[in-house]
């Protein structure tokens, strides 16, 4: 079969959307940081949009950990299928991506972030890839941020982090007399671009205190919340584009139609129409990203460790179990919500029942195994915080308390049965999984809430119920 590419393009079938504009006059001026699934599926597509009337928003991508990205879309032009999910799917070809690099070029990212068409650079590293520690600031000690603090000390540098690599090209481009730039967080992290910033900043006081006082004078870094549900590309995936498009595309993507981003309003130079993809910028996004993080995410990690005990595979079939459906609704509403102020225009109850119908969607197949990857790295933000709130204005926490004891027995599971897990904790998360209570009192994922006997109690009493098969702990 035919392999997607620049050359054959014209061979798409009419009922597959592609790009309307001249990609060899388009110019690099986003790099981008993780060109996975989620930004391919999301962010990507919006600058293909934008692109169509302003060709100098094209992606260089740059995959830090591995080549996979880069080997599928170089023979392709960088192009890929996006598969947009719903009783009927719709297939499109992207083309905002037009080369993507790995860590075996050190230069040519180098080049990339310190040249003047680059006006963004964006990442999608996931919650670990900021190496950050409990408290949300850099974490000096992590092996990664180490290595860089400790290469910085020689002329011409290779850093290993993102953020080592923000500091490099941001210091390259004062240096070469260019502009500031845009830092677009586009991660699942409450209060992102401000936790990004001070990491940044942090990173730079070490390396080059020049460099540090230049990126907070010069650049911005937007909070950003980014939502659309993105389940992991699959064959049946790659069988259903080849046989839609006509074309072989080694990596294409899938999303639900639905998609939503807010980016606060605070750019350093030129902001990018994004609006024409549907994009909204907001002077404030933080409403929208608790709103989104704890009635969207928190319950997606609740329906996947809970789920996942109850032998379920997918987010479509957890919902399809209506006592699990029914607590996951409860969770949202009696528990979640009170927590969340409604960001302007937006009915939360509304939004309820919107990610409820999301989550159900049929033509979607989530794996729950996917949503229960890096727990330590997403549970603070899903859920924990909901419940320091929850304890804090003395509301019940029995119900947000589940999904963790949920995650405890996950981890017990994995342990006794001697699989891994995907996580950057995984190590001494199955050595203590065995004895939940020292799972809790790991500080850097439950802070001092590993300590709240109330908390505690609520774990227990969660861990009891749901070894009994049940989604509601027994009345004390
Ligand atoms: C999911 C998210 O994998 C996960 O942990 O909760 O990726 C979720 O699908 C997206 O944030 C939706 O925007």
């Amino acid at each position: 079969m035919t392999r997607l590419s620049a050359n054959t393009l014209a061979a798409l079938p009419a009922a597959v959307a592609q790009p309307q504009y001249d990609r060899t006059a388009v110019k690099a001026g986003v790099v981008h940081f993780g060109p996975g699934a989620f930004h391919r599926a999301h962010q990507a597509a919006a600058f293909d949009t934008l692109l169509a009337q302003d060709p100098r928003w094209g992606i260089t991508g740059v995959s830090l950990n591995s080549r996979g990205v880069a080997d599928a879309l170089t023979p392709q032009d960088g192009l890929y299928t996006l598969a947009l999910l719903d009783a009927e799917t719709e297939y499109r070809v992207i083309g905002s991506i037009l080369k993507v690099l790995t860590k075996d070029e050190p230069e040519a990212i180098l080049a990339a972030l310190a040249h003047a068409d680059t006006r963004i650079v964006s990442s999608t590293v996931t919650e670990k890839g900021y190496c950050l520690g409990a408290d949300g600031t850099l974490d000096f000690a992590h092996p990664a941020i180490k290595a860089d603090v400790e290469a910085s000390k020689t002329e011409g540098w290779t850093p290993g982090s993102f953020t080592g690599w923000l500091v490099r090209g941001l210091q390259a481009r004062r240096l070469a007399g260019l502009p500031g730039m845009t830092v677009l967080c586009c991660d699942n992290l409450t209060d992102n671009g401000r936790k990004l910033e001070v990491a940044t900043i942090a990173l730079a006081e070490v390396i080059d205190a020049e460099t540090a006082r230049w990126i907070a004078e010069t650049c911005a870094f937007p909070n950003a919340m980014v939502d659309s549900i993105t389940p992991a590309t699959d064959d049946a995936l790659r069988n259903r584009v080849a046989e839609a498009t006509g074309l072989e595309d080694a990596w294409p993507i899938q999303r639900e139609r639905f998609t939503q981003w807010v980016i606060e309003d605070r750019f350093a130079g030129e902001r990018p129409a994004l609006d024409v993809a549907g994009v909204t910028f907001a002077s404030e996004v933080r409403p929208f990203e608790a709103a989104k993080l704890r009635l969207l995410n928190g319950p997606h990690s609740a329906l996947a460790y809970i789920g996942l005990g109850r032998g379920l595979e997918t987010v479509a079939d957890a919902m399809a179990d209506r006592e699990l459906a029914a607590f996951a609704e409860r969770l949202m509403r009696d528990d979640i919500a009170p927590s969340v102020v409604a960001p302007p225009g937006l009915d939360l109850s509304r939004y309820i029942s919107d990610v409820l119908a999301r989550f159900a969607n049929p033509a979607i197949r989530h794996l729950l195994s996917q949503i229960a990857w890096d727990g330590s790295q997403k549970l603070p933000y899903r859920l924990l915080d909901t419940t320091r709130e929850a304890l804090a204005a003395g509301r019940p926490i029995e119900r947000l308390a589940l999904p963790i004891a949920a995650w405890l027995r996950f981890l017990a599971a994995a342990a006794e049965e001697g699989r891994t897990i995907t996580d950057p904790l995984a190590a001494p998360l199955l050595e203590r999984a065995g004895d939940w209570r020292r799972v809790l009192a790991m500080r850097e994922v439950f802070g001092e809430l590993g300590n709240d006997t109330r908390f505690v109690e609520a774990v227990e009493a969660g861990i009891a119920a749901l070894e009994a098969g049940r989604l509601e702990a027994l009345p004390a």
